[in-house]
């Protein structure tokens, strides 16, 4: 089978800090609030992501990075009231607000799946390809991220005709957004014709959330909406589905946790959606009406897969890819390998779908254990073969960059953190200078053709 030249899927990973460590501050994130202040490894955690990014490149799927933005915030520490020498900022922080420290320091910019919301070219109003930065408001870590990847997506798109970056929406409650996290597109296989699923967690319209029903704050509707009118998609290229409160309880914080999609495959978890008959029928209508077939829609059984085990395993996780040979390539998180149930249903795909060609299992034990597997650390955004050209060769991955940046990681990143090392000023300075180095390479703004 041959892909089109006519949409590309970029993939755009953040590269992992050198103060990634396990804070703890992942709100109904099980792995994050269970290995909560245990000692880390930041290279171990970059290398590893790098090698996910030299396995896209490998298999010929255009892979760009962000480079990681500097920690800890100074301003933002400053703003919350902490003034005087920086040694005393971090010693008082330390001991009176140690989760505050550790949200300054936090490199879970790294999961660019919730760096923003992208409405295609192909199926917006005007034709052009819109870039949604996340408010990630409903985490004290992760607000700052947005300013910080705004400015980055800015740059990255600047020479880029025909996509906009645009500022999130405004940053509180009743707005929360998670990203592309929450949303799955369905298309035919030049990428043409998208449909999108934007799921949220509370249909309080943001207002009456005291009232919810669901233990953990996650995107509000009023969000979904209001991005899918900020990204100019039509109403019917948008269906809108509640998660479900047991997807909420068990773990499932954003939606790429329990379902997953790429090009015209949906898979989904049967605990997916509240009203799943109806999000169903709706998606398979509002495609049939563009694409004249339906799309390819598997729905996993909880006897299948328990619903703690599609958590524990982060199966739906996975990143799909179409490498150069026009086939669909699973990236599974290596926890796949060990679960019984995951490989019948990884049996069950292969035999279903002969699109498939292989599962590769990644090793990511380092960002999996903050709650982020292969789909979390990457932003898809589809682009003309013109628009890639204009993309600044700095910030793709090649052989070269790859080793480049592998030598920085090596030398410049500590093999292990304990959460003392964040009240040190001379670990803030030095991965302060190891932020700005890998920002400095990123920065030059030469077209990749
Ligand atoms: O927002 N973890 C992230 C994980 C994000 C995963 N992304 C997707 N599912 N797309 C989160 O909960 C943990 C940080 C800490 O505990 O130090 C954290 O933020």
């Amino acid at each position: 089978m041959k892909t089109s030249n006519r949409w590309i899927e970029i993939n755009i990973d953040g590269l992992i800090g050198p103060t990634h460590h396990y804070g703890g501050l992942g709100v109904g994130n099980i792995a994050s609030e269970s290995n909560r202040h245990t000692p880390s490894s930041p290279r171990s955690a970059a290398l590893e992501g790098l090698h996910k990014m030299e396995l896209l490149d490998a298999l010929g799927v255009p892979q760009f990075f962000l480079p990681p933005p500097i920690r800890p915030v100074w301003s933002w520490l400053e703003s919350l009231g902490f003034d005087g020498e920086r040694s005393s900022i971090l010693r008082r922080c330390m001991e009176n607000h140690p989760s505050v420290l550790s949200a300054a320091y936090s490199s879970a910019f790294m999961w660019t799946a919730n760096a923003a919301t992208v409405g295609v070219g192909s199926d917006t109003v005007d034709r052009c390809t819109h870039i949604k930065v996340a408010n990630l408001s409903a985490n004290l870590h992760r607000s700052v991220e947005a300013s910080e990847r705004r400015s980055q997506f800015s740059r990255l798109f600047a020479s880029v005709h025909g996509c906009q970056v645009h500022p999130e929406l405004f940053g509180c409650y009743p707005l929360r957004d998670e990203g592309a996290a929450n949303v799955m597109r369905l298309s035919s296989d030049t990428g043409d014709g998208g449909i999108y699923l934007f799921v949220y967690g509370s249909d309080d319209h943001g207002f009456h959330s005291w009232q919810s029903r669901k233990r953990f704050p996650r995107q509000s509707k009023l969000a979904s909406q209001l991005l899918s009118q900020s990204l100019k998609l039509p109403n019917n290229r948008c269906v809108f589905a509640e998660q479900t409160s047991a997807a909420i309880d068990a773990g499932v914080f954003h939606n790429d946790v329990i379902s997953t999609s790429h090009e015209n495959l949906l898979i989904y978890h049967e605990d997916a959606f509240e009203q799943e008959e109806r999000v169903i029928e709706q998606l398979q209508n509002q495609f049939e009406r563009i694409h004249s077939v339906k799309p390819l829609v598997i729905r996993i059984a909880r006897n299948e897969l328990p619903l703690s085990e599609a958590v524990a395993t982060y199966f739906f996780n996975s990143q799909i890819v179409t490498p150069r040979d026009g086939t669909w390539r699973i990236l599974c998180p290596s926890t796949c390998q060990n679960s019984l149930s995951v490989q019948s249903v990884m049996t069950r795909l292969k035999k279903e779908i002969p699109r498939i060609s292989d599962f590769d299992y990644v090793p990511l034990h380092q960002s999996m254990a903050n709650g982020g597997g292969p789909a979390c650390l990457r932003l898809r955004v589809l682009v003309t073969p013109d628009q890639l050209r204009a993309l600044p060769e700095s910030a793709r991955l090649n052989r070269d960059r790859s080793e480049q940046l592998r030598s920085i990681i090596n030398r410049e990143y500590p093999e292990q953190l304990v959460l003392e090392d964040l009240s040190r000023l001379d670990f803030a300075e030095h991965a302060t200078e190891t932020a700005i180095k890998l920002q400095k390479n990123w920065e030059s703004t030469k077209a990749s053709a």
